[in-house]
Formats: structure tokens, sequence, C-alpha cells
């Protein structure tokens, strides 16, 4: 099932990361606060029954932490991407090795950019997100790759004030998309039912669905209320930090049940 994971990988955050790439004019986060909101997602993903393996630092790239956008993860096969940001393409070379150990089959982005915030895994197959971080070129022929891997894939439009599509949807029900009033106005999700975060709280979007608990950041009350009605259970997390950097609950993990391999 399409929620089910066991295992997590994240990046332990680099002092750098407070100069990591960020769209607003407000102060810059502190590094003990973005070191302690990890630590605490750590846990929330261990209490959500995954095994978490944390990889080291990585000075030179401030958005290293947030390992979700180099990469694809499934139960037997990752895909590397080529993030879209300049100062983010060097994470390549860092995750693949990795990946490698990890995971029997390893397919590669060769041109264009792709960032995995961009991706939305459904039953239904991958929503590509384009936006300023994932171009046609990218989006294309990522959708060839995941052919290779029987993923059926939609190339689709980002809302253009965002960062990434998943920073304003998160799917948290088989049919059931949480998302901002701006994507529910387009026909992306019109097979599926919606729940719209208040205007005030457009972040909580980016919301972290892991086995049965929906992760949401405790800056969304309205959010949570709202998650906590249609009878889901949701475990708040600071993500305040973070949140001065543009990132949210699902950049700071690549997620995956693992498969049995055979003898
Ligand atoms: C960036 O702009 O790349 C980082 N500061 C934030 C990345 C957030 N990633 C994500 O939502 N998947």
């Amino acid at each position: 099932m399409i929620f089910e994971f066991d295992s997590a990988l994240v990046r332990a955050p680099a002092r750098s990361v407070i100069h990591g790439l960020s769209s607003q004019t407000g102060p810059r986060p502190l590094f003990e606060a973005i070191e302690r909101e990890h630590a605490e997602y750590v846990r929330a993903l261990t209490a959500c029954g995954l095994r978490v393996e944390t990889l080291p630092p990585l000075e030179t790239y401030p958005d290293s932490i947030f390992v979700e956008d180099p990469a694809l993860v499934f139960g037997n096969a990752a895909i590397v991407l080529r993030p879209g940001a300049q100062t983010r393409l060097g994470e390549v070379a860092e995750i693949e090795p990795v990946l490698s150990q990890r995971f029997p089959r390893v397919l590669r982005l060769k041109a264009g950019f792709a960032d995995g915030g961009d991706m939305l895994m459904t039953p239904h197959g991958m929503f590509i997100g384009l936006s300023k971080r994932t171009n046609l070129a990218g989006a294309t022929e990522l959708r060839g790759l995941l052919q290779q891997l029987g993923i059926e894939s939609r190339i689709v439009n980002t809302p253009t004030d965002t960062l990434h599509l998943k920073s304003d949807c998160s799917l948290i029900g088989a049919d059931h998309i949480l998302c901002t009033a701006a994507l529910a106005a387009s026909d992306l999700f019109d097979s599926y039912r919606k729940l719209i975060v208040p205007e005030s709280e457009k972040r909580a979007a980016n919301a972290l669905r892991l086995n049965d608990t929906i992760l949401v950041g405790e800056e969304f009350p309205q959010t949570l209320e709202l998650l906590s009605g249609e009878g889901y259970t949701a475990r708040a997390l600071s993500v305040s930090a973070v949140g001065k950097l543009d990132a949210g609950l699902s950049c700071m993990s690549l997620r995956w049940k693992a498969q049995a391999r055979p003898l």
C-alpha cells in the first residue's frame, strides 16, 4: 500500500544549512533550531515504525538536508534526479553511491532538471510537477525512467508562486488530497477528494503520511483539527525553522518499504 513505509534516509544538517536557498526576506533560521527540528523529525519517523539511517552532513551543500530533492526511491529501485537549483546539483554525486549500495536497481536522469519535491506518488501513478526546479526536459526523461519501473506518470503544472508541487499538496488517503485552495481550483485533482488548508496555513499542505499517522507542522492548528475531524491520526511537529528555507516535512527524508530480494 502506498503509505506503508519501513525505511528512511535522512541527512544531518550541516552548519551551512542556515545559508540554504530561500525565497523569504525575513531572518535566517538558527542552526540550533534546525538541528532541533531535524532531531524531532527523526524521532517522529522512528515512532511511525521506520528504520531511519542518518547520512553525514555536507557543509558544501547547505540544502542537502532536504534529501528528498536529488532522488526518488521505491521498494526495490531508486532514481537519481538532477535538482534544478545550481547550488544543489552537486548533491547528486553524494546521494548516488548511497543509493547504489542500498537498492538493487538505480536509474539516472541524464539531462534536464527534476526535484523530488515536485513528485507526488499516488496509487494511480506519479504526478510530475513542472516548476522553477523541474523543467520539461527533466520531466519527460523522468517519465521514461518511471515507465521502465512500471510506474505511470502525468506531467502537470505547479502553481507559479510555489517552490514545489508538494509544497502545495500531499496525499493523505488513497483518493484524498490535502492541498491549498490554489491547487484545489485547478483541475489537477478532479478525481480526488480534497481537504483544503486555510489560506493562513498554506504551508500546512506539505504534510507527510507514514503508515497510519500524518505528520503536520505544529504551527497549523486549524489543519490539525481538519485532519482529526476526518478521522486521521495527526502528529504535530515544529517546522518553523526549516520553513524559513521554504521547506516542510516531506523534504527531509527519502522513504520506502523494503522488498525482499530474491536469493
Ligand atoms: C531549496 O530551495 O531547495 C531548499 N531551501 C528547500 C527545499 C525543499 N524541498 C522540498 O520541498 N522537497
